[in-house]
């Protein structure tokens, strides 16, 4: 059973062809068999000042569930992007904590962005129920393929906005 997009048309054809690659790295093959796999879908993000001293910022997200992460490809040289980066993991059934980071690469340390309102925290946690299609841990309650925007407001910040799925 797929779970289609609820929001009919808003920005579906975004980048049709740009079904980014992605990786995924996970410390030793799952052994039991997934119940689910959950979907974030990265459709833009505003780089709101700059991340980087000496160039554009050079962008990828991250999204970790259960100590597996997934990695958007990185873009760089604009400051609005919409990649419509797709980030794929397996889930177990129920309710599965999701974290979101934005990054912005670096010869040293990769630093992440700050897409969360909150002071001191810069990446974005919340749950994802494979049951509901709920997603919660914001002041609000989304369901899948509902738009979620978050902004951040220290230094090396960016608005984001994606939806989530399950399948
Ligand atoms: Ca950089
Ligand atoms: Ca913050």
């Amino acid at each position: 059973m797929f779970r289609v997009f609820c929001a009919a048309g808003r920005k579906s054809l975004v980048g049709a062809a740009a079904f980014a690659a992605f990786a995924v790295v996970a410390a030793g093959q799952s052994s039991g068999v997934a119940a689910a796999e959950i979907v974030i879908t990265v459709t833009k993000f505003h780089a709101l000042d700059r991340a980087d001293e000496l160039s554009s910022g050079d962008f990828f997200a991250r999204m970790r569930i259960n100590g597996k992460a997934a990695f958007s490809p990185v873009l760089t040289g604009e400051t609005v992007f919409t990649p419509d980066w797709k980030l794929t993991l397996p889930a177990k059934s129920g309710k599965n904590d999701v974290n979101l980071s934005l990054i912005d690469k670096d010869v040293s340390v990769d630093d992440p962005i700050d897409i969360n309102r909150i002071a001191k925290k810069r990446d974005l946690d919340f749950t994802v129920n494979t049951k509901t299609c709920r997603i919660e841990g914001f002041a609000e309650t989304y369901k899948c393929g509902q738009t979620i925007t978050r902004e951040g407001s220290e230094t090396k910040k960016a608005s984001i906005s994606f939806t989530v799925d399950v399948k």
